[in-house]
């Protein structure tokens, strides 16, 4: 069975989302950003990113990680490039030419997108979104991705996925990228193609079961 460890408040929210989609049966071994506690390392820590046992699973000490009959690996959105792959369907590539796409738009998701997106969230995480430098930095943000939301803003004005005219891993994976941002509700007003995109996501069941997670998760904390 498909093992996730982490927790929904974290990048594992992308692998318990595809998950669902793919309704396939998996356990989840809860493991919390080490950042969170006081003293990660004492002995009667909880299982985070710095207890030994999960760094026997992924040595960078990041979540999330999956296991999968023995086989473990460590990158949010390549796990879930795997689960599709695997257990197929429309979340797939259909054929080489979709894989290459799907492959692209994910690599573009972690490369022109995340590295603004994730500064965005962990600012109000930290609760610094009023302080001047919070401010700072979330404008800069929003300046950078203005560019590479008008290409997303051009691809959607055509069509309501990303590839092959369905819903995909693409989707999935993008979408959770950019839900990061979604504090700044101007960006996504100035790119209305990409706001009815993450509509869309968003109506998903698979989604709204993930995000179910996320708040038993909140409310047993
Ligand atoms: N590129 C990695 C990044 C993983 C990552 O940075 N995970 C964060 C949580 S979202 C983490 O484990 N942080 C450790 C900590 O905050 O202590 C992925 O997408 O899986």
């Amino acid at each position: 069975m498909l093992t996730i460890y982490g927790v929904y408040c974290s990048r594992a929210s992308r692998n318990y989302w595809m998950a669902e989609e793919l309704g396939i049966p998996f356990q989840s071994v809860p493991v919390i950003q080490a950042r969170l506690l006081a003293d990660p390392l004492a002995p009667d820590a909880r299982i985070n990113t710095k207890s030994a046992a999960f760094l026997a699973v992924n040595p960078m000490g990041l979540i999330p990680a999956i296991e999968d009959d023995g086989l473990v690996l460590a990158e949010s959105l390549a796990n879930n490039l795997y689960l599709a792959r695997k257990h197929g369907g429309p979340l797939a590539g259909a054929n080489v030419r979709e894989e290459g796409e799907i492959t692209a738009w994910t690599l573009w998701a972690a490369t022109e997108v995340e590295p603004y997106t994730v500064k965005i969230v962990l600012t109000y995480d930290n609760a610094q979104e009023n302080t001047p430098d919070g401010k700072a930095l979330i404008e800069a943000c929003v300046k950078g991705l203005e560019r590479p939301l008008a290409r997303l803003e051009q691809h959607l004005q055509t069509q309501d996925y990303l590839v092959g005219n369905r819903f995909t891993v693409a989707d999935l994976n993008l979408a959770e990228v950019v839900r990061y941002a979604m504090s700044e509700t101007a960006l996504f007003d100035r790119h209305p193609a990409v706001k009815n995109w993450l509509g869309r996501c968003h109506a998903r069941p698979a989604f709204e079961a993930m995000m179910e997670g996320r708040r038993k998760e909140a409310q047993a904390a």
